[in-house]
């Protein structure tokens, strides 16, 4: 129930966390339940120092739930393992540890020097699953990407005309503004930047983060008209190759865009661009598309998570764009299967989520 509590709170929070996890707390002591807290903030306090500030003197013999290993290095903010041993809290129930190298298990290992009781794995599961892009992007400091896209029962995202709107129902459009808030950046294809010169800013009912916006142009086609380039809402990333026209860049670039260079050939390498999103400190990728780039990304392994809103309609037409356009496999047995499928009715639309599994093919990261 406490550690239940602990991850409902750190849930609520993710997407405002940056590259940081999102962590939750409950200090209860004597049946009751004397303080709780987030992490909120990267830089601000961490979920354990906002729940002990509130406990005051009730940490003291009290039980601290926390839904990830306390800290053990001093990063932006002090290690909470020192703030728990100086509130005397008698016993930590963590759920999973820290798989950030700094910690690892130095957290556990500090608070049992001191003769605390630590137990580690309670709804471990759910506290990973919570983390997952900062999970990958702490030990490899390479983004998460979760594909998300809308299709019809035969695979497609637009009729033969290109018409896209709309595929999926008003209840599912809404969950991609929600994914939007979780995700530090969102990225598409120029093609789909110029079909449907979208914002990509996140609209919900409710104040939310927008994310950082990415648009992969090997031949920089996209506009400084495009209506992301002139919404100043967040920032436009366009991802292009060395020998993209400098003319092009230019007004760009006086456009307010940050153009990054992503290797020498006809075509962005995807690879390298995630290496170097990743030193610019995005952690979450959500990739909207269209087919191409899903294809392409899908193909060199690097889409972590995919999310498919499947529409009950069928649209037909052999030219229609699919949800993932790539050259395809030979054989059944070669296909990139999804594991830990899980699925769930929205409005009328089935939404399924899974993760790829790579293993035919070579070297995926
Ligand atoms: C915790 N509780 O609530 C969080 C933790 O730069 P800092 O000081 O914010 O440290 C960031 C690192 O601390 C982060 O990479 C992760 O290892 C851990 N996050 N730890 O005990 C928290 N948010
Ligand atoms: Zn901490």
């Amino acid at each position: 129930m406490y550690m239940k509590l602990a991850l409902d709170m750190a849930a609520k929070a993710k997407g405002q966390t940056g590259i940081n996890p999102v962590v939750g707390c409950v200090v209860v002591n004597g049946g009751r339940i004397a303080g709780l807290g987030a992490h909120l903030k990267r830089g601000e306090g961490h979920a354990e120092v906002h729940a002990l500030a509130m406990a005051g003197e009730n940490a003291e013999g009290s039980t601290v739930y926390v839904t990830l290993e306390p800290c053990s290095h001093h990063g932006r903010t002090p290690p909470c393992c020192e703030r728990i041993i100086e509130a005397k809290a008698s016993r930590v129930v963590v759920a999973c540890l820290d798989p950030n190298p700094l910690v690892a298990g130095r957290g556990v290992a500090r608070l049992r020097e001191e003769g605390i009781a630590v137990e580690v794995g309670l709804l471990g599961e759910e506290s990973r699953r919570m983390n997952e892009a900062f999970n990958k992007f702490i030990t490899k400091r390479l983004p998460y990407v979760t594909m998300k896209t809308a299709m019809t029962l035969d695979g497609k995202i637009a009729a033969r005309t290109g018409d896209s709107r709309y595929v999926s129902g008003p209840e599912s459009r809404a969950l991609v503004h929600t994914l939007r808030h979780q995700n530090m950046a969102i990225m598409i294809g120029v093609q789909t930047a110029i079909a449907d010169d979208p914002e990509l800013t996140t609209r919900l009912s409710v104040p939310a983060l927008h994310p950082i916006r990415i648009v992969v142009d090997s031949r920089l086609r996209l506009s400084a008209k495009a209506r992301l380039v002139k919404d100043r809402t967040s920032r436009v990333i366009v991802l292009t190759v060395e020998g993209a026209d400098t003319g092009r860049r230019a007004e760009l670039e006086a456009h307010g865009v940050e153009v990054l260079n992503c290797g020498s050939g006809d075509r962005v390498d995807l690879r390298m661009a995630m290496h170097k999103l990743g030193e610019l400190e995005i952690a979450s990728i959500l990739l909207e598309g269209g087919g191409v780039l899903n294809g392409s990304m899908l193909e060199v392994g690097l889409i972590d998570k995919i999310i498919l809103f499947v529409a009950p309609k069928l649209i037909g037409g052999a030219s229609s764009p699919e949800a993932f356009t790539f050259g395809g496999f030979e054989k059944m047995s070669e296909a990139i299967e999804l594991s830990e499928l899980t699925f769930e009715r929205i409005g009328s639309d089935l939404c399924l989520t899974g993760y790829p599994d790579y293993k035919h093919l070579p070297e995926a990261d």
